[in-house]
């Protein structure tokens, strides 16, 4: 290899530079990001496809979604925003998570909760609040009331896990994704997990608001899909706001 580059001289010099490690690690991170959130399905291999690669429609979908500039490219911007903290599910209209179930609504209006376990961050009275009160924000809009209990199987059932937690979208430690629904349907559909791996806070503006981020993810629950308007709460990515004074719609 040494001796071609030699022979060819400096244009050739160029291609036979080794791509950085980081630049190799964004690469996979991307490609994983585009798997995760816009159904990229292609296996990419070690070369440059020629044409237009399904790689960069994509990259272009999420610039659209998110606004970006488009370019198709993985540029600076399009890679900061996929490293901002987000929900784990899918930004494709097709999403993911819908394969659970066709029927993309409960059949009835009365819903039961039930919280499995606890994270360490906040007093087991503020998880508990915290969901409350975020399922309250989707009773005030809806005809759908919420019953908590304590015991056996509830629609919608809320849990905190880390890495692999029994389904097949283990959880990625600090950052990254924070939590994760599944759309209404019997079994999983309309459970809530969060990532534990995550601080989550009852109110304060160090670590992740639950009540926040279990406000969204109940939106799935509820059969819900991703919203681009960066002020909505089914918007992808967390933003901290004032639980105190947060309301879904000010006008209902
Ligand atoms: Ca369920
Ligand atoms: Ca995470
Ligand atoms: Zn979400
Ligand atoms: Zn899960």
């Amino acid at each position: 290899m040494r001796t071609a580059c030699a022979l060819l001289g400096l244009l050739a010099a160029v291609h036979c530079m080794p791509v950085s490690q980081e630049t190799m690690e964004e690469q996979r991170f991307a490609q994983s990001y585009l798997k995760n959130f816009f159904n990229l399905t292609e296996e990419a291999g070690p070369a440059v496809r020629r044409g237009f690669s399904q790689v960069t429609s994509k990259l272009i979908e999420m610039q659209t979604f998110f606004g970006l500039q488009i370019t198709g490219t993985l540029d600076a911007e399009t890679l900061d925003m996929m490293k901002k903290p987000r929900c784990g599910v899918s930004d494709s209209r097709v999403a993911r998570f819908s394969t659970f179930g066709n029927n993309l609504k409960w059949e009835k209006n009365s819903l039961t909760y039930r919280i499995t376990n606890y994270t360490p961050d906040m007093s087991k009275e503020e998880v508990d609040e915290s969901i409350e009160k975020a399922l309250q924000v989707w009773a005030r809009v809806t005809p759908l009331r919420f019953t908590k209990i304590y015991s056996s199987t509830a629609d919608i059932m809320v849990s905190f896990g880390q890495r692999a937690h029994g389904d097949y979208y283990p959880f990625d430690g600090p950052d990254g994704i924070l939590a994760h629904a599944f759309a209404p349907a019997p079994g999983i559909g309309g459970d809530a997990h969060f990532d534990d791996d995550e601080t989550f806070t009852f109110r304060s503006n160090t670590g992740y608001v639950l009540f926040m981020v279990a406000a969204h993810e109940f939106g799935h629950s509820l059969g819900l899909s991703h919203s681009d308007d960066p002020g909505a709460l089914m918007y992808p990515i967390y933003s901290y706001r004032n639980p105190e004074t947060f309301v879904l719609c000010s006008a209902c």
